[in-house]
């Protein structure tokens, strides 16, 4: 049977002492891994230089093969032509996306590094999946290098449409990069088509491609995330949340800090709610958990300003002796607390201006209590208002719109939001991250007629 290689930026956190890292491609794979697969990535660490020394460790039967990166390669090859150019164009924000050629020198180099660093520890039947917008290069490396195996790639931010994607000076490069790959998997059908489009407009050469592409949406294991859920909402910090709320309702938000999140729109949001339905007043907490990422980026530092001013101003104008209307916390909190969070919240607030999946959404609904459960609030502009079509659905810029949605979700009364969660549930049970995997190596093996790599029993 054919062994499954993982590629991807980052590999999990192995070291329990290192606290939890929040981050959607981790969470949505790791569970669902079977034993036996190797896993290759960045350490996480710094170097003089990328050296390519590689280092194994074994863990519940997962082989790790991290290698460190160098300061100028991490600056330029992550913070710069990654977070600096694919992030925010990928994510259809021009305004933000800077170019700098040495930058994506950089990234290339970086690619072929880690793919002369795999290389050694591949064997012939090898399956190999490689991850994300950091990663565009590896595969074509790999080929540089002979490498047959099959290869697949899944894409887990959008893809932009054509007309933005061709201001990236090698646009036509990178996508004669991805062609390289047996299969290309995207999270919606936009981004698949965004994608074809692309091709067909700058000529890149590929006749086949549209067969070699497969729309296969993120997830979670919602049966899991519901048993932590339900076991944290019981934790010692939970109830702490609960008793600070004294018979109001919980609105959470959960993000890692990033411009694309929309979270300056969603506290003005809130502040606009608070401002037209003053009867709701006091009768609803907003808190928002915003875990710190790329932090060397100016873009974040700027962020993180704006919204401190903005909750700032939120809190001035309506706090009262014994009620902060919005509480915010920069940090990373534990898998289990987060869980439990949901749980108590009345409201999920989940308002990306642009966003590849969201597994926050899907993890909100997982972790309700089925016949007391909570309003997602979601905007339509994340892969998942695909399928979580019986969220409540807002455009993350109308602040006034989502205003009004926040006080729906508030007044909807026990029916509605039952059917509406039992609608959601089905949703998020029949895109888990067991039916991704799944349905991606089901699609890669196909085109290469090879036998599938295995993964743990589903649980789905
Ligand atoms: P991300 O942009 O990281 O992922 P998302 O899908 O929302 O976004 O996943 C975030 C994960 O981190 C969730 O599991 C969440 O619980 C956790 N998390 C976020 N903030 C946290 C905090 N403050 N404390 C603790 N945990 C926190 C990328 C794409 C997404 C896509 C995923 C998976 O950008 O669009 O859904 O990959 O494909």
């Amino acid at each position: 049977m054919a062994r499954l290689v993982i590629v991807s930026n980052r590999v999990p956190n192995r070291d329990e002492q290192a606290g939890p890292r929040a981050g959607g491609l981790v969470a949505g794979l790791a569970d669902v891994l079977a034993p036996g697969t190797l896993w290759f990535g960045w350490s996480g660490q710094r170097a003089d230089v990328t050296s390519g020394a590689v280092r194994e460790v074994e863990q519940a039967g997962i082989t790790y093969g991290v290698m460190d990166l160098g300061d100028a390669d991490y600056r330029a090859y992550y913070l710069g032509f990654a977070n600096g150019t694919l992030w925010p164009l990928f994510h259809m924000m021009p305004a933000l996306t800077r170019f700098e050629r040495e930058e994506y020198t950089a990234y290339r180099a970086v690619n072929r590094a880690f793919a002369a660093a795999l290389m050694p520890l591949l064997r012939p039947d090898d399956v190999i999946w490689v991850h994300d917008y950091q990663l565009l290069c590896v595969a074509q490396a790999l080929r540089e290098l002979g490498v047959t195996n099959r290869i697949g790639f899944f894409l887990h931010i959008p893809f932009p449409a054509s007309s933005l994607f061709e201001i990236l000076p090698p646009a036509r490069e990178l996508l004669a990069a991805l062609t390289a790959h047996d299969l290309i998997g995207f999270q919606t059908e936009s981004d698949r088509e965004h994608f074809l489009h692309a091709i067909a407009r700058l000529h890149v050469p590929g006749a086949d491609l549209a067969c070699r592409t497969v729309v296969t949406p993120a997830g979670i294991d919602p049966a899991g995330f519901a048993a932590l859920a339900a076991r944290a909402s019981r934790r010692v910090e939970a109830r702490r949340v609960v008793e600070s709320l004294v018979g109001r309702a919980l609105m959470i938000g959960v993000d890692r800090l990033d411009y694309t999140k929309g979270l300056p729109a969603r506290f003005d949001a809130f502040g606009k709610f608070l401002a037209r339905y003053p009867a709701h007043r006091r009768r609803i907490s907003f808190l928002q958990v915003a875990a710190p990422s790329r932090e060397e980026v100016d873009r974040y530092r700027a962020l993180r300003e704006e919204l401190d001013n903005k909750v700032g101003a939120v809190n001035g104008a309506y706090s009262d002796f014994d009620w902060v209307p919005l509480r915010y916390m920069a940090r990373t909190v534990s898998r289990g607390l987060v869980g439990g969070l949901y749980r108590i919240a009345r409201i999920g607030l989940v308002t990306p201006l642009r966003d590849g999946m969201n597994l926050v959404a899907k993890e909100y609904v997982a972790a309700q209590d089925p016949t007391d459960p909570g309003v997602l609030i979601l905007s339509r502009f994340a892969g998942a208002a695909d399928s979580l079509t019986d969220a409540l659905i807002v455009n993350p810029l109308d602040v006034d719109g989502m205003a009004e949605a926040i006080e729906r979700a508030l007044t909807m009364d026990l029916a509605e939001r039952r059917a509406r969660h039992a609608a959601l549930l089905a949703a998020i049970e029949k895109t888990s991250a067991a039916a991704y995997c799944r349905n991606f190596l089901a699609a890669l093996v196909a085109v290469g007629r090879v036998a599938p790599p295995p993964l743990r029993p589903a649980s789905d």
